[in-house]
């Protein structure tokens, strides 16, 4: 179980907790006051799953506000800005000009997307109080938002492959993964727009995207904004298959079948969605690193990189993979490229690349560096297949670093040491996850 006893426990959740207060804006929850001014589609999501355990109405409307920022065609929004604090990101509201674009919403946001980790968000906010949830319609509310944004992905996302594409790296969440370097090589960095760095005034530069990518990203992001984010570029040349989206996407679509069975609809089409995107994934399946890697479309060339989004299908059921695919991905997780647990120094929390690449920087943002939300997902998918005391073994030593670094973005993977912003609301949300389900005994292996 967890190395916190039951006063270091209370503490490090109220902690948690007061981070999330101090974060909290009202409707939704801001990543970081400084480094992240405005509402991020994934991080509501992780946010809403910790906020379910301190109040789950909040947890519900952190969700509402994302859901109802959604554009005509089904897409959730990457951001969604605050425009008071327009100066204090880049690129801005001001840049995107979303109100301008086709289908967009009221509210200013950017025309890209992030990882679908929502579906499932709702399903646990729901199912933590599911009288209250009943009580404001959540469910009713979110459903058809939420079957809108899947269609999206399949029907603006996805080519013959049957795989969701992302256009740019800020897609995929995770931002410069080596995952992203070859595709970006071909990507101008001369952007017409003056790129403005406030990342640079919260967060230490050798610790963000260099100045060379951020040329990219901004060149890509006016690219695709230029075409009015309409998904019919023939020639964007970013169009990348990403493992994270895809196995998000899966587990999304198990959770689409709980809601849409609890809603006395039929979910037998979400578990047949979600039994398709495991098979098309299988087109990223790279047998010698035993993980899902990327495809560029553009080359149709797989990215041969071993990251920890490459481990995510264990979170769908072992039934739903190919045969002996989920053991691979166990061993590969537990394996010298990530936890290392027969390692003479095995990590605190897995590392956001394989630890056995000579080009792994554990300090630098996505290249190396452990991140709360995919040790959680990574920690999910172990429980999926029956290894929920393995699991519990990390959460005492991760929520310990997460509370002694100040609810850090992200850390060294082996020594904890904290980098990027610091009270980080995804922290600090899956903190209070994890504390509150090992405190119960009941709901350790429980969503
Ligand atoms: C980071 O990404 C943003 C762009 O979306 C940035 O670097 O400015 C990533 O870690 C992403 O996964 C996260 O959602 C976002 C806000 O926390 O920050």
């Amino acid at each position: 179980m967890t190395a916190l006893d039951a006063p270091a426990r209370v503490d490090s959740l109220g902690a948690a907790s007061a981070v999330l207060r101090r974060n909290w804006g009202g409707q939704y929850t801001v990543p970081a006051t400084g480094l992240y001014p405005h509402q991020w589609s994934w991080d509501s999501a992780f946010i809403a799953i910790g906020l379910r355990h301190l109040s789950p109405r909040r947890a519900q409307l952190e969700l509402d506000s994302l859901l109802s920022s959604q554009w005509a065609d089904g897409r959730l929004p990457q951001i969604v800005y605050d425009t008071r604090r327009d100066d204090d990101y880049a690129p801005s509201a001001t840049f995107w000009g979303s109100a301008d674009l086709p289908g967009s919403p009221p509210v200013p946001t950017t025309g890209l997307v992030q990882p679908p980790v929502h579906a499932w968000a709702v399903w646990l906010v729901h199912a933590q109080d599911p009288a209250e949830s009943a009580r404001r319609r959540f469910l009713e509310r979110a459903y058809p938002r939420l079957v809108a944004w899947h269609r999206y992905l399949r029907e603006r996302r996805a080519a013959a492959d049957g795989l969701a594409a992302v256009v740019h790296p800020w897609e995929s969440g995770t931002d410069n993964s080596p995952l992203w370097d070859d595709a970006l090589a071909r990507v101008p960095g001369t952007p017409r727009a003056v790129i403005d760095r406030p990342d640079l005034r919260h967060a230490d530069a050798g610790e963000r995207p260099s100045g060379k990518e951020y040329g990219k990203y901004f060149w890509l992001a006016e690219r695709y904004r230029d075409h009015d984010c309409a998904d019919v570029d023939p020639d964007h040349p970013f169009v990348v298959d990403d493992p994270t989206t895809n196995a998000l996407w899966a587990r999304s679509e198990l959770a689409m079948a709980d809601i849409a069975e609890t809603l006395g609809h039929d979910g037998a089409l979400h578990r047949a969605e979600a039994a398709r995107i495991v098979a098309a994934m299988e087109a990223l399946w790279d047998a010698d690193l035993g993980a899902y890697v990327a495809l560029d479309r553009r080359t149709g060339e797989l990215v041969r990189k071993a990251t920890v989004g490459g481990l995510l299908a264990l979170l769908v059921p072992a039934d739903v993979l190919p045969s002996g695919r989920a053991e691979a991905l166990v061993r590969t997780a537990r394996g010298p490229r990530f936890l290392d647990v027969d390692g003479a120094t095995p990590p605190v929390m897995a590392p956001s690349y394989d630890a056995t690449a000579p080009d792994l920087d554990p300090a630098l943002y996505w290249r190396g560096p452990a991140w709360f939300n995919m040790m959680w997902l990574v920690l999910e998918g172990l429980r999926a297949h029956g290894l929920g005391d393995a699991a519990d073994g990390y959460v005492g030593p991760m929520t310990a670093a997460a509370v002694r670094e100040d609810f850090p973005e992200y850390v060294n993977p082996w020594t904890g040491a904290g980098h990027g912003t610091r009270n980080f609301s995804w922290t600090a949300a899956l903190t209070v996850d994890l504390l509150s389900r090992t405190t119960r005994p009941e709901g350790s292996d429980r969503a």
